[in-house]
């Protein structure tokens, strides 16, 4: 299969750009390098030493003969360019991971709530219309966030994958028919607003053109080496710690192994879906691979494997390492505790076997953190992003 991966340079396109292309398909990057940019922006770098994309290029082609190309372009800026490469490369699938994905990062200032909104809701408008613009027939991918629903719907309820049975009443007020909706949305920041929008593309241009879509609603990712960037130091994937990109989990066991206390926001009451890098890709694997049939409503499958509670993960990371807990205010707009019953079959029909969080796992990224520990800065590591007006980064930069 010949698969284009907007956003191949990013934390999980890179490993899914090695994964596809160790399986035989024969893969091509579309990135514009923004998220490097980010880190000088933020002044802060991935605490793994990441090549550039042409060196990490190099150093696969030179491992398993097998060659990537990169195209530099901007998906939500160049269309015309976008479509020609699409016309000429002919895909048989794209992969969509191409967004501004941090959620502090899209609340920092008026200029960065803009930005993600223009360069994400773009990404994925052009992305649709070149693929019906190009008459072909592309399977496209995109990834999602478990955030679309909100976190927990109340009452007891479980969170379905993508759509829910709903009962309506009929014109004439007295009777109930069932109709199938997707889930409501409820998003948590501007990030996760965009990532609502994206469905309602979605939606429209596969009731209108009929493009086929998998949209995989992703929990947030830990971890960060893969089978295949353990190939070679210089396929090393990028390890996120700073306030902005640094998710919970990797952020706490970087925290651990650098003796930073671990920075619980609130009282750690809130529930979030998680996956291993490692089940990403393999994730993604089964989508490429298992595409909808034509016709198909949109695929929506969610992209986790357990839920866990954030002082919980706290818990058990102080208990392994003897770590200290630090309680700090909550810079988000998010409720303080939450149940998160959700339901992830699909993945696992098809046959992915869970890599659940466990010691020796968690032991493995505090390891890679105390290998590269000397690069991180300690002034990286609060969240300075707030949710509220108000309280807006001062250190946001201009447009702030
Ligand atoms: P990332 O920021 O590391 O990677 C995104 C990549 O897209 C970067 O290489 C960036 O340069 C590129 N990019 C952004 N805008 C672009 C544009 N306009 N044109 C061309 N390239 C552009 O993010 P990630 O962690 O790899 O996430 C990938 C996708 O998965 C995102 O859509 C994100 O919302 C989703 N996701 C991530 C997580 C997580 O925990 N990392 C969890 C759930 C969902
Ligand atoms: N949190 C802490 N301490 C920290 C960092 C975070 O307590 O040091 C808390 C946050 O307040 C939040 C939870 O941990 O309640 C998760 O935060 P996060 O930064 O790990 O995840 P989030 O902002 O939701 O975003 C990440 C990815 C995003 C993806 C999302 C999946 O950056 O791209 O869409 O996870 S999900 O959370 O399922 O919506």
């Amino acid at each position: 299969m010949k698969i284009m991966v907007l956003g191949g340079d990013g934390f999980c396109g890179w490993p899914i750009v090695l994964h596809m292309s160790a399986r035989g398909h024969e893969v091509m990057i579309v990135d514009n390098l923004a998220r490097r940019k980010a880190d000088e922006e933020l002044k802060a770098g991935s605490l793994t030493p990441i090549c550039s994309l042409p060196d990490r290029l190099n150093a696969w082609h030179e491992i398993t003969e097998r060659r990537i190309q990169w195209f530099d372009l901007d998906v939500a800026r160049d269309y015309d360019g976008l479509l020609d490469l699409i016309e000429s490369q002919q895909p048989d699938a794209i992969v969509h991971l191409a967004e501004q994905r941090s959620a502090p990062y899209s609340m920092k200032s008026p200029r960065h709530k803009r930005y993600t909104v223009e360069n994400n809701v773009s990404a994925t408008h052009n992305t649709l219309c070149a693929i019906v613009e190009s008459g072909l027939d592309i399977h496209l991918v995109h990834i999602g966030t478990m955030g679309v629903y909100g976190y927990g719907s109340g009452g007891g309820t479980l969170i379905p994958e993508g759509y829910l049975t709903v009962e309506v009443p009929t014109s004439d007020g007295i009777g109930r028919v069932a109709k199938e909706i997707r889930h409501p949305t409820d998003p948590g920041s501007i990030y996760h607003m965009t990532k609502c929008l994206d469905q309602d593309l979605f939606h429209y241009y596969n009731k209108n053109d009929q493009i086929r879509i998998t949209d995989l609603h992703q929990g947030v990712v830990w971890g960060t080496n893969t089978e295949d960037t353990l190939r070679d130091e210089r396929l090393i994937n990028r390890f996120d710690y700073d306030g902005d990109y640094g998710t919970v989990l990797n952020r706490f066991l970087m925290q651990s192994a650098v003796g930073h206390p671990l920075t619980v926001h609130g009282t750690g009451g809130q529930t979030r879906a998680f996956i291993h890098i490692q089940d990403t890709v393999r994730c993604l694997a089964l989508a490429l691979e298992n595409p909808p049939e034509h016709g198909e409503r949109v695929r929506i499958f969610n992209q986790m494997t357990e839920t866990h509670r954030v002082a919980d993960l706290a818990k058990m990371i102080a208990d392994m390492t003897g770590c200290k807990i630090e309680y700090v205010d909550n810079p988000r707009n998010e409720a303080p505790q939450n149940e998160l019953p959700a339901t992830a079959k699909n993945l696992q029909s098809m046959g992915l076997t869970p890599t659940l969080l466990e010691s020796g796992l968690m032991k493995e990224v505090i390891d890679i953190a105390q290998r590269y520990g000397d690069h991180y800065d300690p002034d990286r590591i609060p969240c300075r992003s707030q949710w509220k007006a108000s309280k807006t980064d001062a250190s946001a930069g201009i447009g702030s």
